[in-house]
Order: structure tokens, then C-alpha cells, then sequence
């Protein structure tokens, strides 16, 4: 059988940079695409961010017998339309969604246009979805599917454990022609790459321990070293929910790759309290290529920090951004910024990351992310609606307040934007077309329908 993979554009209604913060390869789809070789059928990927026009095209060009998508809430909405337009086009193709929505909130993808809804990390029910496609079946019963049965769904029941290294290794191959183009500010071409699953830390506005049920899964060493070898691209991006937890590990790993003399550079994300842990290991893997952490500080109160069960200190955040300054390291460093900021509070992150030298901040709007408590507690209070009363998921994307602000929703739109207009300076020095755009014509592109 055919399989055609696809990974959706943002709407461009909603966030009119569209997708030019960062396109970076579609690994799920990757890693799906490798799983579908290996249970013997044909599969393609179709990047629409790339791409946008391509969907037709591709549809009758490959003649696919299984569309499948992927994507994060924001893009929920376009992949209902997107596998809408695969029935208009292809009434007997089958579809199927996975990804972090569709495992935590399947019931948004149980539409007409839907045939199978994949939770979790997908590949084992992958491989049974097209065995029964194959064979005919109508309405299987798949573990850790749901399966349209008529107008309704049907849940297969709990899926087998999952076994990380029994997961092949991403197939790049199929995006080889696009993969010059994938990019990370001043790292392009980037390439991703996991060495972890899940986090043991429990951060409240963070949803990626519950997708992994709170355990963390890792690698072996040696097929994560074949893999980055193999991977073509100079730039890396670790993209584990956190891969410093482990020192001894992590040096085990810095070791190896220095043995094999790769030649990398890489990009991570980094706790703080990782991060301090053991200088020597920071600095090894500096040696070895670590060009850039991304650190998520997201507050710079103890209160706050609190709140959002983070388990670190002001003063630990301070001390980090010290050490990796004197190592040598670059740092992307993120900040939440609370519907319920005032001025005040805008300025005072301002005066913190100055006052810090926070060479590359980026900044974040407080979003009741499904698998959150905060969106058990706040989905009520979910401004943005479709016509069916579900949230509007194309508002999911971080830079929206989708619930009320304290200040008026123009004041804080303008102190959100001058936060990104105090740091362009910083933004463009990393690389970031959006800031070229904005040297080039002295306007930024921003999140377009709050604004009109
Ligand atoms: C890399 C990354 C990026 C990269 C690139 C993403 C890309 N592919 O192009 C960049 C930097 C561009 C990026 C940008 C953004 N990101 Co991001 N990103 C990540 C990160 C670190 C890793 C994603 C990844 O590749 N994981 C590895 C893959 C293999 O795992 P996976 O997606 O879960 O897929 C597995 C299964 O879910 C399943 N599966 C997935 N899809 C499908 C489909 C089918 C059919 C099947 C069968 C199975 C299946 O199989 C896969 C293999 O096992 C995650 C955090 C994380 N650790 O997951 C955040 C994350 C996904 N990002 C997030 C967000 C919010 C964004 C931005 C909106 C941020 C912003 N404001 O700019 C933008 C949106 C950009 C866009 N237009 O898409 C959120 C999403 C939250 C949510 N629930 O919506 C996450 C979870 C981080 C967080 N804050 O919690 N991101
Ligand atoms: S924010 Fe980072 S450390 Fe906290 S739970 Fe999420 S992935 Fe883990």
C-alpha cells in the first residue's frame, strides 16, 4: 500500500509569520514513514509548511491508500480540513492523525473525515492499522486506536508497552530534498534527533510527562551514535524533553561521540538545576559541540516558579546563565508570560534579562495546553471558540492569550509585541528571518487576527 504522511501549515489567519519561526524536519512523520517500510508498504512525506499548494497534487500524483497527520494542538483545525479534502478527493482513502493531541484529546479528531485517531507513541498500532487496512477489514479493533465504526468511535483498549529501542530509525531519506531548508535561526540545515522520551519532572504547564504516563524512557548509546553519524547535517537538535537528566550517561555519551569524532554541533534543552549539576559534564559536551542550550526559566520569581511546580530557584537561574556564559555556551532562554501580567510585570522581565545579559530570550503566552492542569481549571474561561463550542485550536500556538487578560487585550498585545521588538536586536544577531523582514521593511509580522 501507499502511505502519504503529512505535516500541516499553521494558519496564517491567526499567526500571519505563518510558519516562518522555525520549519524544522517532520521527525514523526519520519519515524511513522520508517515504521510503514518496515511492515513491507510504500510511504512519502508532504511538508506543507514547504509546500502549501501540494496537497491536491500529491493526492492524485501518488494515489495514497493511507493518509496520515501529524501536529500539535495549533494545528488541529487544518488537519481536519486537510484529511477532508483527502476524502473529497479520494472517497476510499483511509486517514489517521496522531501526535500529541490526538493522544490527549482524541475526541477532536472524531469527525467524518477520520478513520483512525492513534494514541501514544503510534508505531506498533501503525502497523496494525495497515495489516487490517490491507486485509480488507472494516472497523478493526486496533489497541490504542480509536476506530470510526459509522458516526461513532470505538476505543481498541490499552496498547503494548512501549520498548524505545525497538523504534527503527527515522527514515531522512524521504525528506531528503527538502532538508536544506530546515532551520533553527543561525543552525540551518538542522537536523532532529532523540535520545530520550518523557521527563521525570512535572512542571503544571507542561504537558509532555503525562504523554509519556510520567516515566522516562532512553536510548542505548551506541544506535544514538550510528544515528546522529548518519545524519547528514552539521547542526543537531536534541529534541528529548530534557536529555541532561543522567550525568553519568550523558558524559558516557559526550565520550562516544568524541570517539567517533563526528563533528556536530548541537542544540538541547537544559534544566537549570541539569545545567548546574556537574560543570565538568556542561563543559565536556561543550568540547564536543555543544553550541546552545534552550533554557526554559519561564519565571523570574520564586512564587511563580513555584506555582508552576519547576523545582528551581531565581538565584539557580542566574548562576546558570553566569556558568554558560564563562563555558562558552549559547542560550535560548524561554519566558511565560502570564495572561494577568501588567506593565509592570513586562518591565520587570525586561529589567531581569537585561540586567542578566540574556543573550536570546523568546517568550511564551501562559496557555492551558491540553494534558495541563490548567486546562482541566481553565477550559470554562477558553476565549477562542469554533462553532461547535470546542476551543479554537489555531490559537493553541503559544503567542495568544486564549484566556482574559488583566490588562486590556490591545495593552497587552502591545506589551507582548514590545517585548519581541526590545529583543530583535538579539533575534536578528541569531539568524531569525522574521527580524530580516522586519530590518527590510521596518514592519514585524505578528499574530495577525488579535490585532485587527
Ligand atoms: C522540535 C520541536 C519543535 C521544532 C520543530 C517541530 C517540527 N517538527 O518541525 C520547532 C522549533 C520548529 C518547534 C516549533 C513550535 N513548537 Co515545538 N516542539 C518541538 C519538540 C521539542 C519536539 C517535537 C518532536 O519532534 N518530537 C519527536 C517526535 C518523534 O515525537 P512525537 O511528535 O511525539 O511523535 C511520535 C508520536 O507522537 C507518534 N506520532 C506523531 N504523529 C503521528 C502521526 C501518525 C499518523 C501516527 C501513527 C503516529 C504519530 O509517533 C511519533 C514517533 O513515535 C516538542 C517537545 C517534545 N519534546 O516533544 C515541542 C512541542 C511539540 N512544540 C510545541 C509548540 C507549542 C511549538 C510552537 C507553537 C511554539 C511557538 N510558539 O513557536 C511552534 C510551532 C511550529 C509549527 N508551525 O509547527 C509544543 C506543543 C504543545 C501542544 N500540545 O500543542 C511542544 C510539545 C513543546 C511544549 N511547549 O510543550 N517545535
Ligand atoms: S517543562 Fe521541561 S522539565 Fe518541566 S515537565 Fe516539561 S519537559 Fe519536563
Amino acid at each position: 500500500m501507499r502511505v502519504l504522511l503529512v505535516y500541516p501549515n499553521c494558519d496564517r489567519e491567526v499567526m500571519a509569520w505563518g510558519d516562518m519561526g522555525a520549519i524544522a524536519e517532520p521527525l514523526a512523520l519520519e519515524y511513522v514513514a520508517a515504521a510503514c517500510e518496515q511492515a513491507g508498504h510504500d510511504a512519502m512525506i508532504l511538508d506543507l509548511r514547504l509546500h502549501p499548494e501540494q496537497l491536491e497534487l500529491m493526492l492524485f500524483a501518488y494515489q495514497p491508500d493511507v493518509v496520515g497527520v501529524t501536529g500539535y494542538s495549533m494545528h488541529v483545525i487544518r488537519n481536519l480540513e486537510v484529511l477532508a479534502r483527502v476524502k473529497e478527493i479520494r472517497p476510499t482513502c483511509h486517514t489517521m492523525v496522531g501526535g500529541h493531541h490526538a493522544t490527549l484529546l482524541p475526541i477532536d479528531f472524531q469527525g467524518p473525515q477520520v478513520d483512525f485517531v492513534v494514541v501514544g507513541e503510534g508505531l506498533h498500532p501503525l502497523r496494525a492499522i495497515l495489516a487490517a487496512v490491507a486485509e480488507g477489514r472494516r472497523s478493526p479493533s486496533v489497541p490504542s486506536v480509536w476506530t470510526r465504526c459509522g458516526d461513532e468511535f470505538r476505543w481498541g483498549g490499552e496498547g503494548e508497552g512501549f520498548d524505545i529501542d525497538d523504534i527503527p530509525f527515522p527514515k531522512r531519506s524521504l525528506t531528503s530534498e527538502d532538508r536544506h531548508r530546515y532551520y533553527i535561526d543561525w543552525m540551518r540545515p538542522i537536523a532532529l534527533l532523540r535520545t530520550t522520551v518523557g521527563c521525570p519532572f512535572r512542571c503544571s504547564f507542561c504537558a509532555l510527562w503525562k504523554i509519556m504516563d510520567g516515566k522516562y524512557y532512553r536510548r542505548e548509546l551506541e544506535p544514538v551514535v550510528e544515528e546522529i553519524g548518519g545524519v547528514a547535517e552539521r547542526y543537531v537538535f536534541l529534541v528529548d524533553d530534557e536529555p541532561f537528566v543522567n550525568v553519568p550517561r550523558m558524559r558516557h555519551l559526550a565520550d562516544m561521540i568524541k570517539a567517533a569524532d563526528l563533528g556536530k554541533e548541537y542544540f538541547a534543552y537544559c534544566r537549570i538545576d541539569s545545567f548546574l549539576r556537574d560543570r565538568n559534564l556542561m563543559e565536556r559536551w561543550h568540547e564536543v559541540g555543544l553550541r546552545r542550550v534552550f533554557f526554559g526559566i519561564e519565571a523570574i520569581d520564586d512564587v511563580e516558579l513555584d506555582d508552576y511546580n519547576k523545582r528551581q530557584r531565581r538565584e539557580q537561574i542566574t548562576q546558570a546563565l553566569t556558568a554558560a556564559r564563562e563555558i562558552g555556551v549559547s542560550v535560548l532562554a524561554n519566558f511565560i508570560v502570564k495572561p494577568g501580567y501588567t506593565a509592570d510585570d513586562f518591565q520587570r522581565l525586561v529589567d531581569f534579562i537585561d540586567e542578566n545579559g540574556v543573550e536570546y530570550p523568546t517568550f511564551t503566552i501562559l496557555t492551558p495546553i491540553p494534558g495541563t492542569s490548567f486546562f482541566d481549571l481553565q477550559y470554562d474561561e477558553i476565549l477562542h471558540r469554533q462553532a461547535n463550542g470546542r476551543p479554537n485550536w489555531a490559537y493553541f500556538d503559544l503567542q495568544h492569550a486564549v484566556t482574559k487578560t488583566a490588562l486590556s487585550p490591545e495593552a497587552f498585545l502591545h506589551e507582548y509585541r514590545g517585548l519581541q521588538r526590545r529583543f530583535a536586536t538579539s533575534y536578528l544577531q541569531a539568524g531569525h528571518p522574521m527580524y530580516e523582514e522586519l530590518q527590510a521593511t521596518g514592519r514585524m509580522p505578528g499574530p495577525g487576527a488579535v490585532e485587527r
